[in-house]
Order: structure tokens, then C-alpha cells, then sequence
């Protein structure tokens, strides 16, 4: 009987001590910081394939988590919950995330690849010598639509939305600076106007363009555009080229009076526990074959010069999704508005969103 007690009481220490280093390896910088990254990147952004190619190529373990908006990337980082080592936020919250100390500065010297970056998209105002961010993908905010499913009719101006002929045909991208931004360059202001008069003015005229209005989602909209159940909507133009590539009577413009044009880049944010493992998934990324691998799957615009030479010319030179420089000069780069007017345009854009079923 006292064997059979011995025998029980070793089993069970031997059970409790495996089951702590288990779960130490798992939680702690132990195995979670050495064999393991966190990828913190927007929805359908990225070739699952890719993932698997960088775990057997390092031995490194990705975890992606996928997020809809800057606003909500930002909460999470803010709230330090998760450990993640690379998010991919656009250049106005990385602004905000150097303001907030939320970011490590990169080492250049672990990322050879970034030489294949197109110095165009390299050294912005938004992180000067690229020293906590570089380029994954960029574009503007402009309307898709289809001209068969509307007796051929085109759009050119942002206020063609507004006419009494399209109700409940249209769907907008879910993006608080996008639909404010665009009401605001339908009205001739700037999409980084402070000017609480003018916002107020481009929150009623989105309240006016509500009987149009079918709906407000995320990435639901490649679905609800490739199969015909919407004829228009405003979209970042990279989920228009997929859009088109799964229907080609789709077509993308960029809207007389001006738009948006935005920068995806990858960044270290302060949460991360394996900074070797983010600067070689983000070195990874920026190799020539992966992202042009990238780029064929996602279908936004590669700053990749090198990947861009192994791309289809009738892609790169898409004026629609690779604006030439003199038309990128004329579309503005949304700013850092700060945390009282970053609210304030929530706040409009939630009234507004309060107006539509
Ligand atoms: N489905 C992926 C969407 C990524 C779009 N990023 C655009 C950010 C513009 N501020």
C-alpha cells in the first residue's frame, strides 16, 4: 500500500511539473518568445501560403490575428493584451503609434531585402528614414462599379453617389476616415479638415446619401460586388483589382475631386516578445518572389520594385491601381489629426452609421 502511495504521489509530481513547463514554455518569453511571432495584419492581407513557406524556411510558429480598421488595431495595441511582434498599420496611425512610444525602432541591418523597396515609397513624412516602419502595400480609396448592372453608366465625381436613381444600391467600405474622407472631397475640402463646420456639413450630406445606401461592411464587399448583388461601392483599390480579377465587367476610378491615397507598412510594435523573429517575417515579406506572390494574391499595390519586375506587365502598369507619381501628387495622405479630432470624427461617422439600417 505505502508503494502504491509512492508510486501515485511520483506520478502526480511529475504530471504537475511538465504541466508548468508546458505552460511556461507556452506563455512566457520561453517558447512563445523564441519559436513562435504574433501577426497582427488586416483581414485577407496576406497569402496563407506565405505563412506556411516562412514556418518551414525559420521553424519560427506564426500566429495571425486579423484586425478592420487602424482605429481597432490601435485599441488592442494600446491595451498591451497580446504580444504581438508585426502589425501592419496605415501611415496616419503610425504617426500616432511613434507619438505613443508604441513602436521598437527596426534594425536595417536585419532587413537586406528592404533594398528591393522603390525609394518612392521609402523615407515619408510619416516615419522619416523608415526607422520604425517599412512598405508592405499601398493604394487609394476610390468606386467600383458595374456599368452592365447599371444601363453603362460610368462615375468619375464622388458626387454621382448622391443620385436619386441608385437607391440601396450602394455599399461602403466600413472605414471611419474613408466615408467622412470622402463626403469631405465630395464637398471640395481637404480629408484632413478640422474645421468642425465643414465636418458637420459632410456628416448631413452622408445622411443624405442614406436611401442609397445597401449596406456597410468589411471584406464582405469583394462577395457582395463580384457576384452582382451590389453595383457599386467605395473601396480601397487593391479589393477593387480582386474584385475585377473574379469579374471583369468590373471597373476602379479615382474620383475627379480628389482622394486618398494610403500606406500599409509593417511595424515592431512594443508588445512584441520575439523582435529576431519580426525583423525575419518582415525581412521575409520583402524578398522579391514572396511579395510578388503576395501581390498576386491580394491584389493591392506592391512597393516592391524587384517583385513588380517578376509581376504581369498589364498589372503594373495599371495606371487605375499603380498611379504614376504626377497623379498620386494631387490625392492626399491622411494625417495624424490627434486623439480629440480622431474622436470626433468617430463620433460623426457613428451618427451617420446610426441613419443606415
Ligand atoms: N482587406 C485588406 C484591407 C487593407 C486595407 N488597408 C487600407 C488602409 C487604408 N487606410
Amino acid at each position: 500500500m505505502k508503494k502504491l502511495i509512492q508510486f501515485f504521489s511520483t506520478v502526480f509530481l511529475v504530471s504537475f511539473a511538465l504541466m508548468f513547463l508546458v505552460n511556461y514554455l507556452n506563455t512566457s518569453e520561453g517558447y512563445a518568445g523564441r519559436n513562435t511571432i504574433t501577426v497582427f495584419n488586416w483581414g485577407d492581407y496576406i497569402d496563407p501560403e506565405l505563412i506556411k513557406q516562412f514556418e518551414k524556411e525559420t521553424g519560427i510558429k506564426v500566429i495571425l490575428e486579423t484586425f478592420d480598421s487602424n482605429e481597432a488595431m490601435l485599441v488592442k495595441i494600446q491595451q498591451g493584451g497580446t504580444a504581438y511582434d508585426v502589425a501592419i498599420p496605415s501611415e496616419y496611425a503610425i504617426e500616432k503609434m511613434k507619438e505613443e512610444d508604441l513602436l521598437i525602432k527596426l534594425d536595417h541591418s536585419k532587413l537586406p531585402n528592404l533594398k528591393n523597396i522603390d525609394e518612392r515609397f521609402l523615407d515619408l513624412p510619416f516615419d522619416p528614414g523608415n526607422e520604425y516602419s517599412v512598405p508592405y502595400f499601398w493604394g487609394t480609396v476610390g468606386i467600383v462599379y458595374n456599368p452592365d448592372m447599371l444601363g453603362g453608366r460610368e462615375f468619375d465625381s464622388w458626387n454621382d453617389l448622391w443620385a436619386d436613381d441608385l437607391k440601396n444600391q450602394i455599399v461602403l467600405v466600413d472605414g471611419a476616415r474613408e466615408v467622412i474622407g470622402f463626403a469631405l472631397n465630395s464637398l471640395h475640402y481637404s480629408l484632413n479638415d478640422t474645421n468642425k463646420a465643414h465636418l458637420e456639413e459632410a456628416k448631413n450630406k452622408l445622411i443624405r446619401l442614406q436611401p442609397n445606401i445597401k449596406a456597410i461592411v468589411g471584406d464582405e464587399i469583394k462577395m457582395l460586388m463580384v457576384n452582382e448583388e451590389a453595383p457599386v461601392a467605395v473601396v480601397w483599390s487593391g479589393d477593387a483589382t480582386d474584385m475585377m480579377w473574379e469579374n471583369d465587367k468590373l471597373d476602379y476610378v479615382v474620383p475627379k475631386e480628389g482622394s486618398n491615397l494610403w500606406f500599409d507598412n509593417m511595424v515592431i510594435p512594443k508588445t512584441a516578445k520575439n523582435i529576431d523573429g519580426a525583423h525575419k517575417f518582415i525581412n521575409f515579406m520583402l524578398d522579391a518572389e514572396v511579395a510578388a506572390q503576395n501581390t498576386e494574391y491580394v491584389g493591392y499595390a506592391t512597393p516592391n520594385k524587384a517583385a513588380m519586375e517578376l509581376l504581369p506587365d498589364e498589372v503594373v502598369n495599371d495606371e487605375r491601381f499603380y498611379p504614376p507619381p504626377e497623379l498620386t501628387d494631387k490625392l492626399e495622405v491622411y494625417e495624424n489629426l490627434g486623439q480629440e479630432m480622431l474622436s470626433y470624427y468617430n463620433e460623426l461617422y457613428l451618427e451617420f452609421k446610426m441613419h443606415t439600417k
